[in-house]
Order: C-alpha cells, then sequence, then structure tokens
C-alpha cells in the first residue's frame, strides 16, 4: 500500500487479523451480517507515520447509534474542564472569540467554552452524541469536517480563533483535507490543537489495543511535524497528558507565527532515542503483542481451569482488539459490564460475549475481573473498593510495564 500522507510504499509488519467494528455491539440476530476487515498495521520510514491498512467507510463507524459517549468517565469530564481552561488562559485572546471542535460528541469539551460565554461549534458526525450535547448548551453541526466543512463554517459563522480536536484527529484517513479545512477556517494567527493517544507510549506498555478501525493512526511528534509541514503548519508546543494510558497534546500554528516552545525538539529527540523512526522498533512491537497475547490468554485459561468466575469491566472499543486477537469469548468470560446504555443487553463484537448493566457485577461480584478499562484504573479502583477488599481479583491486560506479569 501507499503511505496515507506521503505516498512512499509501506507495507504491514503485522496481522492482527479478521477484526469487527470495535463500536458496533449487535443482537443475536445480527451475528449473520457482521462486518470483518483485517487489521493490519503498518509504518512508514519517510514521514515516520504509524497507520493501518484498511480502515472500514467512516460511515459504518460513525452514525445516529455511535456507542461511545464522552461523559463516561468522570475523570475524562475533568480532564476536559481543564483542557478548555488551559485554551481559553493560553491561546484565546481578543474579542469575538469562535471556537470549533471536531468530534465533540457529547460536548464534554464545549460545554465549558459555553459556560464562559465564547462562541464555539461542534463539527459531529455521530448524531446520537450530537444531540446529547445540546443538553449542554453545546452547538454542533452533524458532519464530518473537512475543506467544505470549514467553508460552510467560515460562510456561517466567520474564522477561528482555535480548531480543538481530542481522540479524533487519529481517525481521520485523509489528514491532507483536514490541514485544508483547519488553513481555511483558522483566522491568521489561529491555533489547530489536538490530542490522542501517544505512539511512544503504546511502544512502551505494548497497549497494542488502541488499534483498531477507528484508530487509523497513531501519531507522534515526528510525524506530525511531517503530516502538517505541507500544508504550512509547524509543531510550536507538546504537551504529554495522562489519558487515554498515555496521549500528546500538539500546538499547531502557520509557520512562523508563534513561538516555538523548547519542548517541542525535546520531545523529538526523545522520540528519536527510544527510536520511534526505526523500522526494529515496530518489529520488536509485534514481537511483544504476541508475548502480551500469551501471558493474557494463559492467565484467563488458569482462571477457568480453577472454576474462578471472569467478568469483563468496560466494553471498551479498545477491548474489540484484545478480545478479537486473543480469541477470548464467552467461554472464557462471563459478561462484560458496561455503564452505557447503548452498548447494554448487546454482544461484543466478533467474539460475542454478553454486555450487562453495571449492576449485574455490583450485585454479584465475580471472583475475578478483567479490566477492559484499564486506562480508567484509577477512577475504577476508587470506586470498586468493596470488589477488591473482599477478595476480588483484577486481571489487566496491559499491565504498566512489559515486565510486569
Ligand atoms: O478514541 C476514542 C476514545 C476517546 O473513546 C474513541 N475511538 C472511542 C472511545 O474508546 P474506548 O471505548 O476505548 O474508550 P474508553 O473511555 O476507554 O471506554 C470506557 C468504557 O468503559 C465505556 O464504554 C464506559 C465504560 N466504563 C464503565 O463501564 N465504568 C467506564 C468507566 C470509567 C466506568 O467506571
Ligand atoms: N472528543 C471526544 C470523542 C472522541 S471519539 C473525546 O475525546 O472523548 C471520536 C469522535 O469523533 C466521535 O464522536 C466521532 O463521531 C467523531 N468523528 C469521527 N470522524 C470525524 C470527522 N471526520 N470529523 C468530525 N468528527 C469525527
Amino acid at each position: 500500500m501507499k503511505c496515507r500522507i506521503c505516498q512512499h510504499a509501506i507495507s504491514a509488519f503485522m496481522t492482527f487479523g479478521p477484526m469487527p467494528i470495535a463500536n458496533c455491539f449487535l443482537t443475536q440476530d445480527e451475528f449473520g451480517s457482521e462486518f470483518f476487515f483485517e487489521l493490519k498495521p503498518a509504518f512508514c520510514e519517510r514521514c515516520y507515520t504509524f497507520q493501518i491498512e484498511n480502515q472500514p467507510d467512516p460511515e459504518l463507524m460513525f452514525h445516529d447509534q455511535y456507542a461511545f459517549f464522552s461523559r463516561t468517565s468522570v475523570f475524562m469530564q475533568r480532564h476536559f474542564r481543564a483542557y478548555a481552561d488551559w485554551v481559553a488562559d493560553n491561546h484565546l485572546r481578543g474579542d469575538d472569540l469562535f471556537v470549533v471542535e471536531i468530534g465533540s460528541n457529547d460536548g464534554i469539551m464545549l460545554e465549558h467554552f459555553a459556560n464562559r460565554g465564547i462562541r464555539h461549534l461542534g463539527v459531529e458526525p455521530s448524531a446520537n452524541v450530537a444531540e446529547e450535547a445540546r443538553k449542554f448548551g453545546v452547538e454542533s453541526i452533524v458532519r464530518f469536517f473537512g475543506p467544505e466543512t470549514a467553508a460552510y463554517i467560515v460562510s456561517e459563522y466567520g474564522q477561528a480563533d482555535s480548531l480543538l480536536a481530542a481522540n479524533v484527529m487519529c481517525h481521520i484517513p485523509d489528514l491532507n483535507s483536514i490541514a485544508k479545512g483547519a488553513d481555511l477556517l483558522l483566522k491568521p494567527a489561529g491555533v489547530l490543537i489536538f490530542e490522542d493517544p501517544y505512539l511512544g507510549s503504546m511502544l512502551e506498555k505494548t497497549s497494542y489495543d488502541q488499534i483498531y478501525d477507528e484508530h487509523v493512526f497513531i501519531f507522534s511528534a515526528l510525524s506530525v511535524v511531517n503530516i502538517f509541514a505541507a500544508h504550512g503548519f509547524e509543531l510550536i508546543d507538546l504537551l504529554p497528558q495522562e489519558t487515554h494510558g498515555g496521549s500528546m497534546r500538539y500546538v499547531l500554528a502557520r509557520k512562523g507565527v508563534r513561538d516555538i516552545s523548547s519542548s517541542v525538539s525535546g520531545i523529538i529527540n526523545d522520540e528519536k532515542a527510544a527510536g520511534l523512526h526505526l523500522p526494529e522498533t515496530y518489529r520488536q512491537f509485534k514481537r511483544d503483542c504476541e508475548a502480551s497475547k500469551a501471558r493474557l490468554v494463559g492467565l484467563l485459561t488458569d482462571e477457568k481451569d480453577a472454576g474462578r468466575r471472569v467478568v469483563g469491566y468496560g466494553a471498551t472499543s479498545k477491548s474489540t482488539t484484545i478480545l478479537n486477537y486473543c480469541g477470548i469469548g464467552a467461554d472464557l468470560i462471563e459478561y462484560i459490564s458496561d455503564t452505557t446504555p447503548i452498548k447494554q443487553h448487546k454482544f461484543s463484537p466478533g467474539m460475542h460475549i454478553p454486555v450487562k448493566p453495571y449492576e449485574a457485577f455490583a450485585g454479584d461480584y465475580p471472583d475475578t475481573a478483567l479490566l477492559l478499562a484499564w486506562n480508567h484504573q484509577l477512577e475504577i479502583m476508587a470506586k470498586e473498593k468493596a470488589f477488591s477488599s473482599q477478595g476480588g481479583k483484577w486481571i489487566s491486560p496491559i499491565p504498566d510495564s512489559k515486565s510486569k506479569t
């Protein structure tokens, strides 16, 4: 295949096998018509972009039944309040301010601009989550972002001071069109700010579950520099984040318009020292994924052999990759507990494990919980002290470091 960014010839360095749509929770009568594609990651040696070879059509993933609602984590609600405050304090100056967010979901971040009286607009193709945002005073248009949407926004609302995004840039296959849209939309000194799961963290933790249909890219600073340079944008700041198992916030502006923070060269040097630009790093990642799979299947098989009840905690998108790659089905996990109504009483994509409301877990503790929402570990451990203290055991599919079992 050709690199989605620079058109260099690239090929996948491994396969995770056939995968369903990560957020397509289904009913029993839908099992026969389930969509599968082969999940194969590739690395471009020219522009350093980590990407997947085949991505299903975005309309199959983002629609009026989208299953992920951002507000399901209280920690993330706090994070987005802080993100909005940081943008307002550091990057918004002057009068008649206007902020646009790509992938604004249920309004978890824009709510805070609305509360400050700052003009805002969400661009959100999944109609059901955009509708939820309305309850929080957040205005959205139900569209995919790109140059046409940008031109529409400029004609209806004017140019923006900031174009914001969180956990969405890595979902969009045609980033050249996003950069063109940003160029149309932003005022001359406007900034593009986005954060996404960080490639360095994924490699360090072997958190291969960050790779699934929606996540067509896993970014590093090295790759983000190359992706946007072709469109006249430069990276002016980088801020590591703890969210989603390790993320990075990228701040970009038109070349020469803003000062560049020293953290940019610092983090790029760290990435080179960690070998993020080298193909051998990805060959090692493949071996790490295989070891991670063997560990997890071994632990769950031991639980089963000991006659212990295991349930999954959090029907995350990420868990679709883990469960399907490792071949973990309802023989090893009785059900998955999740607080999101649209996922409940359905079955997990591909492996068809029942998804039950949280009350099923709280009302009848299993022996062991598989922490599929491992990225929300602090929040969940604080909430589940009673389970842990009465002897409940936790297994994390992604232990904190490679050496930990
Ligand atoms: O990039 C993306 C991120 C931001 O969100 C999207 N592509 C889709 C989604 O990914 P995810 O599904 O892996 O995200 P989370 O935040 O890890 O999902 C957590 C899941 O666990 C939700 O379904 C809610 C559930 N949950 C729960 O049942 N009890 C979460 C918490 C914190 C809880 O206490
Ligand atoms: N920003 C939120 C939601 C992330 S999930 C958070 O961090 O929690 C990704 C969101 O991006 C989904 O709501 C999806 O519908 C939306 N999305 C996907 N492709 C998009 C595109 N091309 N333009 C705008 N939004 C998009």
